[in-house]
């Protein structure tokens, strides 16, 4: 690593940029609040982002940020919970998308295939969602997985954790973050209406193309883009 020339360092330091948010802080209101989101990607996105940049110096780690999640277990615990907390972040970002006209954003395509075929209706699997966040206790995620053969499920994991570590060993298609620093300033304890009004601005196409790159089972591509 100390061998290496200076631009294929600068390469490293852009790897772990943060991703620029592709909308304004109040873009997504009334459903998730601007005050939430500046500080939600400010103070703990940036954060997350500026630890694991410490620890990847600190311990000299060289892997790509998907290669580091799917070999989580041979680092700290530290590097978990940052560089899990770096890459879901940035994963959820993109993963909502305005709604200004309030008509609830829709899954379509090979998406709304899967969850038909799947688990019925686009109603259904929304309950499913909502449901997984009601029995995930503390902070933590719920995220719609592809599996390796192609099949999907819902999971809920705790702290930071995300479906490329090994004990998930799956590709997320949808994440919503159910942390309380997510959704305490508007909805105070309640993230069941949290979770239920984030659907009006999930991002679909961003899903689809996850669900058409899960499709080809390819595991092991960059994501962070
Ligand atoms: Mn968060």
């Amino acid at each position: 690593m100390r061998n290496t020339p200076p631009d294929i360092e600068n390469a490293d330091v852009i790897r772990f940029s943060p991703i620029k948010l592709p909308y304004r802080y109040n873009a997504l209101e009334p459903y998730i609040d601007e005050e939430t989101m500046l500080i939600h990607y400010n103070k703990h996105y940036l954060g997350y982002l500026k630890k694991f940049s410490d620890l990847v110096d600190r311990y000299d780690i060289n892997d790509q940020v998907i290669d580091i999640m799917q070999d989580i277990n041979k680092y700290p615990v530290e590097v978990r919970d940052n560089g899990g907390g770096y890459v879901n972040h940035s994963l959820f970002w993109k993963m909502l998308k305005p709604n200004p006209k309030g008509k609830m954003n829709r899954p379509k395509g090979v998406c709304l295939n899967k969850i038909i075929e799947e688990y019925g209706t686009f109603g259904e699997f929304k309950n499913l969602m909502v449901e997984a966040s009601k029995q995930r206790f503390g902070s933590g995620w719920i995220w719609w997985v592809m599996n390796k053969d192609g099949s999907t499920n819902i999971l809920a994991t705790p702290y930071q954790d995300n479906p490329y570590m090994p004990e998930y060993n799956s590709y997320p298609l949808l994440g919503i973050d159910v942390w309380e620093h997510a959704y305490y300033l508007k909805y105070d304890a309640d993230r069941t209406d949290y979770v239920k009004n984030i659907f009006n601005v999930i991002n679909w196409d961003e899903v689809e193309n996850r669900c058409v790159v899960g499709n080809r089972s390819i595991f092991d591509v960059n994501i962070i883009n």
